[in-house]
């Protein structure tokens, strides 16, 4: 990461999934005059596969796709595949690349050529792409912005879906934040409370307690987050409780982190020139970062059936 480009740079794999088919990279493409590049109208998922010993295991991939037909089906589209299809589909995808390191998975579904009226129903074009991918935020602790940018309440846009087109206002916060010098944007509700990061859940700890906004608010419904409350409450025996949470607490609070799949469990350590805690990763937070990534590699029983394997040759 640089000043001057704040993206990751990212090594291009050998292959894609594309309407039906393992494609080699430079033939996955699509039209200039698709649907979903003109108005946002696709789903997508980001799903994290982790490489351990010759095998890539991937963290809870049947519960990213079932949410990305929930989005397809809150925005009136078709997925032309059985859930099942895309599991496969991705499991192709890796072997056929056969990585060696840790993974990002992005399925993506956007309406397709036809028109290009607002009450189109263009067939519907799907995508794999997986690439390996490392740290998205850093794990020692970042520094974040309030962002002027606010999540819209959920009669203006599918707040609990993960749409494409709902990402320019994330990728509006998260260049602000970056802009003013800091690592990544938090985004207030309508109505002022917090929200989430731009693409990650958010928790603080007071008192030993972990809060976090409820998902009936303008929130996306985080696997990372369901993840890490399970983790929380049966593994580590904290109380966990899902209400609004006021900016001042942010500020003035023990602990903050994010949660994401990207973001995995990030240290908040800095909110505006408000030093959280003393400055460095608070006890719980790494407590749960440290259960996070047993669970994910699938080192702990219970959760076994969260990830699944693929082998690589
Ligand atoms: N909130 C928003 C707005 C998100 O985009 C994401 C995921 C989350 C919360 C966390 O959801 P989950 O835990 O299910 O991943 N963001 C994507 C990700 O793959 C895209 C980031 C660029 O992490």
């Amino acid at each position: 990461m640089s000043a001057k480009n704040p993206g990751i740079d990212i090594k291009w794999p050998s292959y894609a999934w594309l309407n039906g088919s393992i494609v080699r990279w430079d033939d996955a493409k699509i039209h200039v005059f698709v649907h979903g590049l003109h108005y946002g109208t696709g789903v997508f998922e980001g799903i994290r596969g982790y490489y351990d010993s010759g095998i890539m295991k991937i963290f809870r991939l049947e519960d990213h796709l079932k949410r990305l037909y929930r989005s397809a089906k809150t925005i009136l589209m078709d997925i032309p595949y059985k859930i099942e299809e895309l599991v496969e589909a991705t499991k192709h995808v890796i072997k056929f690349n056969k990585f060696k390191s840790d993974i990002y998975i992005r399925p993506i579904a956007f309406r397709g050529l036809g028109s290009f009226g607002l009450r189109a129903t263009n067939p519907v074009d799907v995508a794999i792409i997986a690439v390996e991918f490392g740290k998205y935020l850093s794990p020692k602790g970042i520094r974040c912005k309030i962002s002027s940018w606010r999540k819209p309440s959920p009669d203006s846009i599918p707040v609990w879906a993960k749409v494409t087109g709902m990402y320019l206002l994330y990728h509006l916060a998260a260049m602000e934040a970056h802009l003013s010098g800091y690592d990544e944007a938090i985004l207030l509700d309508s109505e002022g409370y917090v929200a989430e990061g731009a693409g990650e859940n958010i928790f603080i700890v007071k008192n030993n307690e972990l809060i976090t906004p409820p998902v009936y608010d303008a929130i996306l419904e985080g696997i990372t987050r369901d993840t890490v409350i399970k983790l929380a409450r049966e593994e580590l025996g904290l109380k966990v409780i899902e209400r609004r949470i006021r900016r001042e607490e942010l500020y003035t609070c023990d602990e903050v982190f994010f949660t994401g799949t990207a973001a995995e469990v990030t240290p908040i350590v800095e909110i505006e020139g408000r030093i959280i805690g003393n400055g460095a990763i608070g006890e719980i937070t790494k407590n749960i970062m440290d259960l996070y990534r047993e669970v994910v590699l699938g080192r702990i029983e219970k959760y076994r059936n969260w990830v699944t394997e693929v082998a690589i040759e």
